[in-house]
């Protein structure tokens, strides 16, 4: 099987390409670089050092004897599109290519506004050009459990079945996001939804939770595979962060009363995921919604689980720069890839000391200024002098 992933220089999107070209996949991995300008914009860098898109290649290429195919250019060049699936013609096309900070989003409207465009028109050509290269090729797509965000019922996978007036449907579960990025992901999947059911494409949306960890197998087999470990307050996400926090001595930020659950996942199990969907496609003109996590956890669970194994640890409740509740139900659906056969990697001491022993090797690159959350919420407006310029 081809399978193009797109978004491959990411965190996520590395070791995927790596973990399917070790099972056997032909493998193509495109991307523009842009979260990289993204550090030098906002200063801060991955925690774990990493190789140029290019150096990558070859290492694998040397450890594993495996070609992957490079592409290099933005998602929102039509032609660019157009010509990478003309020219790779992959069975599946994983979508990992988009800004994915929330905070990023919320810094002022220029960050919002480009967050928007690059995702939603970026997903719309990649639909564009699938429908007029490759109509038979699935598009695995990377959303987002915020899509849904913490409704007072429980959340189902995609779909849920309504009677109304004495009328029943299956209609999409309603989506209550909370930012411009997850708002992005929220347009993207009813782009998505109308591709299918009018062109007839196949399509599965992967609502993820937040992911953890450093490595993989295949990234942990040479220091030229590590994927990037970002634990600055825009782009960092809450449980790598802590076990940077931890490592270093600075207390743990959480946000609010730490009321808050979301739905959590191990670095490993979103790369099998993304195995599991390609191997398993759906119909031709399907749209299905798989919620991609495996445990779910407030935040004050986290922040204690890291206390635990760092008893030194201090925790401190930061007054929430986010709009979000802080107390709330949640409890969301999410069989569909155990079916498919997700073992999951379910979170442990052991992968916690792991990540504290990555943390450990690279202490020396964390910049304690970056720690901080940046960005509010409620103070859009009057960021836009004091803001990070986009380049
Ligand atoms: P990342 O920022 O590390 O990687 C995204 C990659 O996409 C980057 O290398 C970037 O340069 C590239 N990219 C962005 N816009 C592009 C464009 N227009 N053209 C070409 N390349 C472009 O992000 P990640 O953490 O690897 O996340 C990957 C995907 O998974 C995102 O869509 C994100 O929303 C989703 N996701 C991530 C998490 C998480 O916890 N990291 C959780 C749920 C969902
Ligand atoms: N939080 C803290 N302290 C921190 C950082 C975050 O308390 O230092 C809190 C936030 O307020 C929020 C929760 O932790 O309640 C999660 O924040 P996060 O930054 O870890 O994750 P989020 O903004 O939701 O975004 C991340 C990824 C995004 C993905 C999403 C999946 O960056 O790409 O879509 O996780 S989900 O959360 O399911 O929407």
């Amino acid at each position: 099987m081809r399978v193009l992933v797109l978004g491959a220089d990411g965190y996520l999107g590395w070791p995927t390409a790596l973990h399917l070209s070790a099972r056997g996949f032909d493998v193509g991995v495109a991307d523009n670089f842009v979260r990289r300008q993204w550090d030098q914009e906002l200063g801060v860098d991955s925690l774990v050092p990493i190789a140029g898109f290019h150096d990558r290649i070859r290492a694998w290429k040397d450890v594993s004897g495996k070609t992957l195919e490079p592409f290099v250019g933005d998602l929102n060049n039509y032609p660019f599109v157009a010509q990478m699936l003309a020219s790779f013609r992959p069975d599946a096309v994983v979508h990992f290519a988009e800004q994915r900070s929330a905070p990023y989003s919320m810094i002022d409207r220029d960050h919002a506004v480009f967050t928007q465009v690059n995702n939603v028109v970026g997903t719309l050509n990649l639909l564009y050009a699938m429908a007029d290269v490759v109509p038979a090729c699935h598009l695995v797509k990377l959303g987002s459990m915020g899509e849904y965000g913490t409704p007072n019922i429980d959340i189902e996978e995609g779909f849920i079945e309504i009677t109304h007036k004495g009328r029943r449907d299956v209609l999409p579960f309603p989506k209550q996001p909370g930012s411009f990025y997850h708002l992005s992901k929220v347009h993207d999947s009813h782009n998505i939804m109308f591709a299918c059911r009018t062109w007839g494409l196949k399509s599965t949306d992967l609502n993820q939770g937040i992911v953890y960890g450093a490595e993989t197998d295949e990234t942990a087999l040479d220091p030229r595979l590590a994927t990037r470990f970002d634990y600055d307050g825009v782009f960092g996400t809450v449980l790598n962060r802590f076990c940077v926090q931890a490592v270093v001595k600075h207390p743990l930020t959480v946000y609010g009363t730490g009321g808050q659950t979301r739905g959590m996942l191990d670095v490993r199990d979103t790369v099998r995921c993304i195995e599991l969907a390609c191997q398993n496609p759906p119909a031709d003109g399907e749209y299905r919604v798989f919620n991609q996590f495996t445990e779910e956890f407030t935040l004050t669970q986290l922040a204690e689980l890291v206390k635990e194994l760092r008893p030194a640890t201090q925790i401190e409740y930061l007054e929430n720069p986010r709009v979000e509740a802080p107390e709330h139900y949640y409890h969301a659906q999410h069989t569909h890839l155990m079916d498919l056969g997700l073992v999951p990697h379910l979170l442990s001491d052991t992968l916690l000391h792991q990540v504290f022993g990555v943390v450990e090797r690279h202490r020396d690159r964390v910049n304690l200024a970056a720690i901080r959350p940046a960005v509010n919420w409620r103070q859009a407006h009057q960021l836009v002098e004091s803001a990070p310029q986009r380049a």
